[in-house]
């Protein structure tokens, strides 16, 4: 059995069958990352450059994500770690306009197994909802995943609204930033604290960020 047949059952958007194959490589002891990067994100990948090439449409980008989700509730317990004291708290979403969800779960994922807690507040998700969500928790940091070009700007003005109840509200919240439209010059413009290339870089930032 090969990662390629997770990969090809995520091209067919035959969830079943990825929960079916993930759960057989994790038996055979297959590394977790060698699932989820050549198996899962690499399809979604293909689906991404396909769509972009007109020969594939939402409803099949919609199916397709659906596989993904499936076969990451499944990598959850072995991303997760049983950790004690949380390295900090997250206040995790994607912005305003952005429906996305993705990476950032995997991302969510990735900090729960750092040993963050993390509060996902899911997709669509405006500046002062992040602020109160961030306040009502004590959190270190909040977390903005952006997919498109078009939520750019909410990211900006999210970064701006945290920024201004850091100074107003006597708060220290510090801002990351990620996604693929996103770079750290952007991250710099619109003043975040940091930019996390991938899942991994969102962990090992989060942890520069609250001083680890
Ligand atoms: Co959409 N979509 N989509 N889509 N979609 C993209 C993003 C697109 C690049 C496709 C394309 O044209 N090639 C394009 C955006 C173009 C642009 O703006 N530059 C696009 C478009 C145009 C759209 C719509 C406008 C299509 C339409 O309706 N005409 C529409 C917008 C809806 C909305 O949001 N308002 C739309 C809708 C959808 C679906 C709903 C069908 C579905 C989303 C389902 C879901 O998320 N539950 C979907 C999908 C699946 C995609 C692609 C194919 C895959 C995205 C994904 O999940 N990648 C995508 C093309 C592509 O990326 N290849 C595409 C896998 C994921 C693991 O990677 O999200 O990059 P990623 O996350 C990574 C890193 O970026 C990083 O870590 C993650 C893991 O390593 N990261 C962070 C992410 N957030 C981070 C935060 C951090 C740090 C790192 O710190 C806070």
């Amino acid at each position: 059995m090969a990662i390629q047949e997770i990969y090809d059952a995520v091209m067919e958007y035959d969830d079943t069958r990825v929960v079916e194959l993930i759960n057989q490589e994790l038996d055979a002891g297959t590394d977790v990352k060698t699932i989820l990067d050549e198996g899962m994100i690499a399809a979604m990948d293909m689906i991404g450059k396909q769509f972009s090439g007109g020969t594939l449409f939402v409803p099949e980008m919609l199916m397709a994500a659906e596989a993904v989700q499936a076969g990451l509730d499944v990598l959850r317990p072995h991303l997760v770690g049983t950790g004690t004291k949380p390295a900090g708290t997250v206040v995790l979403g994607t912005v305003r306009g952005d429906l996305h969800d993705i990476g950032k779960n995997l991302v969510g994922l990735m900090l729960e197994g750092g040993g963050f807690r993390v509060v996902d507040l899911g997709v669509d998700v405006d500046a002062e909802t992040f602020i109160t969500t961030a306040q009502e928790n004590e959190a270190d940091i909040i977390a903005l995943s952006s997919l498109l070009t078009t939520s750019m700007p909410e990211m900006e003005k999210a970064v701006a609204a945290i920024s201004e109840a850091n100074e107003n509200r006597n708060l220290n919240i510090k801002v990351m930033v990620g996604g693929p439209p996103i770079n750290q010059n952007y991250a710099d413009k619109i003043g975040a604290h940091g930019y996390g290339l991938d899942a991994p870089g969102a962990v090992a930032l989060a942890r520069t960020l609250v001083g680890d």
